[in-house]
């Protein structure tokens, strides 16, 4: 075996990692959250050639589909999200007439790779703490921070992107579109002009109603996944994930035909 020096190993880490993060300042598409609809988006998004990239806050990319349902590292997925398991080779067993049922963990680590396959980078541990603003007031990229100075409270000035579009993926807490109405004031295109509110468990009214909600909510700023259904007051659905991964599918179909043209 060669040689081994420390002070390479670290210097071929900051190198390339700078490199791609100097890269990631002017881009396409910038999604915050690396949960499933996310990273669907991503996927889709990469595929047809777009400039990708994903801010999650965790360690790990996957959001909420590591638990499966209550900890039972098992998801469902409805027929129509079928197509989209095995576009990412997941293997999924039929139950009943409906349903298949497939391994959270085996779900979540293939959508992981696809994406990144596809073409997206995934930057981890980087939260997005505002978005930035124009003359227009089209949303016009991110303020990021690492979240290691987010969770220690540290007052740390952010840096910042350039993208073409945002997605909010931020799942139930929907923090972009938060901050868009709270820090711009911003009348989003929904009943209240604001956040409306995720409303109690009714699976398939909420799987029903998240492609509508998936939507340019605001110039320049896509809502997909369990974000699009609390922004737009839709109920919850548990751990059944058709309608993340179909909503993701569909803002970037969305962006690709309206917004990207
Ligand atoms: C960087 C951020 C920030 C930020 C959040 O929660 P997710 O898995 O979201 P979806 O919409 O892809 O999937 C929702 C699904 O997991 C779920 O919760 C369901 C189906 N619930 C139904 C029910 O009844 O409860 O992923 C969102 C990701 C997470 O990884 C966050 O860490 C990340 O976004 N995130 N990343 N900057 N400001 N906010």
């Amino acid at each position: 075996m060669s040689k081994i020096d420390e002070i390479k190993i670290s210097k071929a880490i900051i190198e390339n990692y700078t490199r791609d993060l100097i890269d990631a300042t002017e881009t396409d598409v910038a999604i915050v959250g690396a949960g499933p609809a996310g990273m669907t988006a991503a996927y889709y998004l990469a595929k047809k050639g777009v400039k990708t990239i994903i801010f999650e806050r965790k360690l790990s990319p996957g959001g909420g589909m590591w638990g499966g349902g209550m900890m039972f590292s098992r998801i469902v997925v409805q027929n129509e999200g079928k197509e989209i398991l095995d576009e990412f080779n997941i293997s999924s067993d039929r139950y009943e007439e409906d349903y298949w049922v497939a391994d959270a963990i085996e779900s979540t680590s293939a959508i992981v790779l696809e994406t990144i396959k596809a073409g997206t980078r995934i930057f981890n541990l980087i939260s997005a703490e505002d978005v930035m603003i124009r003359e227009d007031n089209r949303i016009s990229g991110l303020v990021l921070n690492w979240s290691a100075v987010e969770l220690a409270n540290l007052h740390v000035d952010p840096l910042a992107i350039r993208s073409k579009v945002v997605i909010d993926a931020t799942g139930h807490e929907c923090e972009i579109c938060k901050i868009v109405r709270n820090k711009i004031g911003a009348e989003l295109s929904t009943e209240t002009g604001g956040v409306v509110g995720e409303r109690s468990m009714w699976a398939d009214i909420g799987e029903r109603e998240i492609l509508n909600n998936t939507r340019e909510i605001y110039p320049g700023l896509v809502i997909t996944g369990m974000a699009a259904n609390a922004v737009l007051g839709s109920p919850r659905m548990g751990a059944i994930f058709g309608g993340m991964l179909l909503s993701g599918k569909r803002a970037a179909e969305l962006i690709l035909k309206e917004i990207l043209v």
